[in-house]
């Protein structure tokens, strides 16, 4: 059975998480605090979670599980089976993650871990966010899901990512850049957030929250 790394207050574990549940693939979790030991360098090798073990050895990187998940369990459809809609939810999650969330980590260590991010990143971060939060709310749906009428994979990227560069956004520019944008992600997350999967997702947070406090 694939287990899969990581902890609880992790977005990208969340996120491989939700799509085992939601797609309803048998898996195990292992949790690993950070900086992962040694030991677990030699699964992944950047030192980050997620990671999988499975019976082929080590995977690390979210999207590539994701999209390693997908070719494995081809009766899961992970992806839309249409290849023109597997294109748009990739496209999807290359701007909620690359564009959106990469960027807005700049600023994390002051928006949630009580360190300062310079004047400069700051600057640089807005530029890039402005741009590609006004490019994603051109390209998502929300009707009601963010590809279109049916719950997709990346549902499961964005409803981990978007919230947080929301929240970075409000703490360090005093404005949330995603809600500015028109973007109304709270009816978004109260949606992905009445499924099993997310309900679940939501509360290992809480737990993990609750025993590290
Ligand atoms: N691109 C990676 C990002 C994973 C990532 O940044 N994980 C964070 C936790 S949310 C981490 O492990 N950070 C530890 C570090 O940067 O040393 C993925 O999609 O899996």
């Amino acid at each position: 059975m694939i287990k899969l790394h990581g902890f609880a207050l992790s977005n990208y574990f969340n996120k491989v998480k939700l799509v085992l549940l939601e797609y309803g693939i048998a898996f195990e979790e292992v949790i690993d605090k950070l900086p992962l030991d040694e030991a677990l360098r030699a699964h992944s090798p950047a030192g980050k979670v997620p990671f999988i073990e499975t019976e082929n050895g080590s995977l690390c990187e979210s999207e590539v599980i994701v999209e390693y998940l997908n070719a494995r369990f081809p009766e899961h459809r992970i992806f839309a089976a249409d290849p023109w809609q597997a294109a748009k939810e990739r496209e999807l999650i290359t701007f909620v993650e690359t564009h959106l969330e990469l960027e807005a980590r700049e600023l994390y260590v002051e928006a949630f871990f009580g360190g300062t991010v310079s004047d400069e990143v700051k600057a640089t971060a807005q530029k890039r966010l402005h741009r590609y939060i006004g490019a994603f709310k051109r390209l998502a749906k929300f009707a009601p899901y963010v590809a279109g009428e049916r719950f997709s994979v990346a549902d499961a990227a964005t409803f981990v990512s978007l919230p947080l560069v929301a929240t970075a956004t409000q703490k360090i520019y005093g404005v949330d850049l995603v809600a500015e944008a028109g973007i109304d992600w709270k009816a978004y997350l109260k949606l992905i957030g009445e499924r099993p999967s997310a309900q679940r997702v939501n509360a290992d947070r809480k737990a993990y929250i609750a025993a590290n406090a």
